[in-house]
């Protein structure tokens, strides 16, 4: 039987840099911001020094750091692709980790070090057939624009970013056709200082949790940043105009579901879409939604646009929408009122504050994560991209992290991450019959990296485990789990074996 998947669909995996790399301060390198967390939904490990009036890494290292040492792919890549190539990927989504390129990142001139490391990484990638998918920033901005700027929140880092973009569309040109500009930037609103990049560095507010920011200060840091992926479009088409620029953010809150046809219930799930949609409102429509002028009003929020900017946003609007999804969630105002809301279905990328369980979902990922299994969200998800944009959609990031070590003879028999990768792919295929334009599947984390979200080993998405443990000990020893040859012959059937 034919699949839907279509010719040279993108089928391949995704990593970031900051999760596998590893050499943190290798060759010139200095910190980004995820260097200075363990985890995403943690605090900065930064403290405000009073002699120089500034935050600083505190490095007080009470802590395991894995993301330090990584799974050393800066040093095994070679070994790590081949294993990917072995899958038969056609393409490999990974990042630039921006503060190899430029340390501080307000340098005049890039860090050769950094370069010829992504070089030789893309060479070795298109040498094994598999085209590279890159993202410019994946929670990476280097920290010294944080702390001596403010990141996105001052405007100058749109000079910083430009003259990083303009250096690596340059460098790479020809060999990179599939660029994405920020990693979902619409988590920023729950963790601004690592997705947003965001930092309030006055001196008044240092007594402050410096992860909070005032509605007028994210909105501010966005538009900065939508000028900026504008910018990078731009750049784009006029260095390389045979590549694409695109944009990623989460989409697993679009699969937002009202509990009931109460009309608050409804309501309350739009609402929840339209807080994730904005982003991508902004950057595929090259305007501002009208919906969001209430939010501004009610929250004092008044932008300071310069003149440009809106050309700019509207002249330059990516050129597909990748996205990650994962797991749907459950708007109930019942719940809300009754104060029996559970972050569970919730949590960072869903950002559904009046989340429920869904009792028509059968499976969730293990304890502690319990990220709910649903397929058919990620069907909804597609079309109500393609409904509301009508460009290519690019699914690269999909997967499921499980507690896993090796049995007694060395192996992992994982048929709970066949299961869950075969359902999505079924209903990826349902969203090509649908009518949606996909260009390709990467799963998330085809080889053990460090968890995003809490900085731990533990949670393994891989098809290649990695020996490594929260703890930091391990051999750094890959083996091949049971979904490898498993996703190998999806591959190589072009998704005819989904249907066996
Ligand atoms: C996405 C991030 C990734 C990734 C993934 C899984 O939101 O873009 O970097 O890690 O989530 O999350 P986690 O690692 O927390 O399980």
């Amino acid at each position: 039987m034919a699949t839907a998947f279509p010719e040279g669909f993108l089928w391949g995996g995704a990593v970031a840099a900051n999760q596998l790399e590893g050499a943190y301060l290798e060759d010139g390198k200095q910190l980004n911001v995820t260097d200075v967390m363990t985890g995403i939904g943690n605090k900065p490990d930064i403290e405000w020094n009073e002699e120089t009036g500034k935050w600083e890494p505190s490095f007080t290292h009470d802590f395991v750091h894995l993301s330090e040492e990584g799974i050393d792919f800066y040093h095994r890549y070679k070994d790590d692709l081949a294993l990917m190539a072995g899958m038969g990927f056609k393409a490999f989504r990974t990042s630039i980790s921006w503060a190899r390129i430029f340390p501080h990142g307000d340098e005049e001139e890039p860090n050769e070090a950094g370069l010829a490391f992504y070089d030789d990484l893309f060479d070795t990638m298109l040498e094994l057939g598999m085209e590279p998918v890159v993202t410019i920033s994946h929670y990476e901005t280097p920290l010294g624009l944080l702390v001596d700027y403010g990141g996105w929140l001052d405007r100058r880092m749109i000079g910083f970013w430009e003259r990083y973009v303009r250096t690596v569309l340059t460098r790479y040109k020809g060999k990179v056709k599939y660029w994405m500009t920020f990693n979902e930037i619409n988590v920023g609103r729950m963790i601004p200082f690592a997705a947003g990049g965001m930092l309030d560095i006055h001196p008044t507010h240092k007594d402050l949790p410096n992860a909070d920011l005032t509605q007028q200060q994210l909105y501010q840091g966005w538009h900065h940043q939508f000028v900026a992926n504008a910018l990078a479009v731009k750049l784009c088409r006029e260095i390389d105009p045979a590549a694409k620029m695109g944009l990623m953010l989460s989409q697993s809150a679009i699969a937002t579901y009202p509990e009931t046809c109460n009309p608050d219930d409804i309501l309350g799930a739009q609402r929840t879409q339209r807080l994730h949609s904005f982003f991508s409102d902004v950057m595929l429509k090259g305007r501002y939604p009208g919906y969001v002028r209430r939010i501004w009003e009610e929250n004092d929020v008044e932008l300071e646009i310069a003149d440009g900017d809106m050309e700019l946003i509207a002249n330059y609007t990516n050129d597909y929408f990748g996205f990650s999804y994962y797991r749907s969630a459950v708007y109930s105002t019942r719940a809300i009122n009754e104060g029996t809301t559970t972050s569970k279905g919730g949590g960072l990328t869903s950002g559904s504050a009046g989340t429920v369980a869904n009792p028509y979902l059968s499976a969730c990922s293990p304890e502690p994560w319990c990220w709910p299994v649903d397929p058919k969200g990620l069907r909804y998800v597609c079309n109500y991209l393609q409904d509301r944009y009508d460009v290519p959609l690019f699914i690269v990031e999909n997967g499921i992290g499980l507690d896993e070590n090796l049995d007694a003879d060395g192996h992992i028999d994982d048929p709970f991450r066949v299961e869950y990768v075969r359902d999505h792919l079924l209903q990826v295929e349902e969203a090509i019959k649908d009518g949606c334009d996909i260009m390709g599947y990467l799963y998330w984390g085809p080889i053990d990296v460090v968890s995003a979200g809490t900085g731990e080993m533990r949670k393994r998405y891989g098809f290649v485990y990695v020996d490594r443990f929260n703890d930091g000990h391990g051999t750094l020893e890959r083996v091949k789990k049971n979904s490898y040859d498993w996703y190998k012959a999806v591959i190589e059937s072009n998704g005819e074996i989904l249907h066996a």
